[in-house]
């Protein structure tokens, strides 16, 4: 077998060259989300698929959020009816528990997910955090969010972000939600009050969270855990129908705002 011969300024070449192409393309994209748990590659994935330009900033260099540590590092998470849909439609196998009730590998689950929203077309990155958002008056609304790279932030160094636009943005980082957080304490005419999550009550807890999914504020969109912190909602476990479905009536929502305007 003969090996192709690349030279190091070649591999350089090609990495800025297609870094940048991609970077030029989603400055200004449609929807922007913020974080890749469950709730936040679901979305994505449902975005794509409806041909939507959807970035996906994910602060660590992995997938799957809270997935991949299962229950207590157990190696499953259960899914309830109707998420089981969801999971069916991206090839995730399901184990029956009982009626409408599964458990599923947390591998196979984070994998599928995320290959399911790529190869639909949204583009992750990784190793971004999301730091602020960008917002506008008359009307006011969000339209876009400030990235920078994480390591720069681990670093404690005061180097400025850059700016990326979209119509919608869903906060999708879980348990702090942190981009609702930010805008709600910087932009206090959104008027968003956040009371935070409350204990574990699994059975209510799954409900409210899919009833709670959506517009934030023009622009803005909460999904997942985020929004348990700030609905007040109890928190869940390692129960993750809620997640999935948030994250497709988020991207339904999203859909129909962007199809209207
Ligand atoms: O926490 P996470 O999995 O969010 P989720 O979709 O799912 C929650 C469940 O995993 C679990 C649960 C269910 O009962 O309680 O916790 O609501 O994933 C959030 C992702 O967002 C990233 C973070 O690294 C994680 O992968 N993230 C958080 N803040 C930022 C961020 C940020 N500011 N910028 C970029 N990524």
């Amino acid at each position: 077998m003969k090996v192709k011969q690349v030279d190091e300024g070649k591999i350089s070449k090609y990495i800025l060259k297609f870094t940048f192409e991609d970077w030029e393309n989603i400055i200004d994209s449609d929807v922007i989300i913020v974080g890749a748990g469950p709730s936040g590659m679901t979305a994505a994935y449902y975005l794509a698929k409806a041909g939507l330009k959807t970035v996906l900033f994910e602060r660590r260099l992995s997938f799957g959020g809270g997935i991949g540590g299962g229950a207590m590092l157990f190696h499953k998470i259960i899914i309830e009816s109707p998420a089981d849909e969801i999971l069916k439609e991206l090839g995730i196998r399901l184990v029956k528990a009982e009626e409408d009730v599964y458990a599923v590998d947390t591998a196979e689950f984070m994998a599928k997910l995320a290959s399911s929203a790529i190869d639909a077309g949204a583009k992750f990155i990784h190793g971004i955090t999301v730091d602020d958002v960008i917002f506008r008056e008359e009307p006011l609304k969000v339209a876009g969010v400030a990235v920078e790279w994480t390591a720069t932030q681990m670093s404690g160094l005061h180097v400025d972000p850059i700016f990326i636009s979209a119509k919608a943005v869903v906060d999708a980082t879980g348990h702090d939600a942190e981009v609702i957080s930010v805008a709600s304490r910087k932009l206090p005419e959104l008027e968003i009050s956040i009371p935070g999550e409350k204990s574990a009550y699994s059975e209510v807890a799954e409900q409210q969270v899919v009833d709670g999914t959506g517009k934030v504020a023009p622009g803005l969109y909460a999904a997942g855990m985020a929004v348990c912190e700030i609905k007040g909602l109890p928190r869940m476990g390692p129960i993750f129908g809620a997640m999935v479905l948030s994250g497709k009536k988020v991207a339904d929502e999203i859909i129909n705002d962007i199809r209207k305007s």
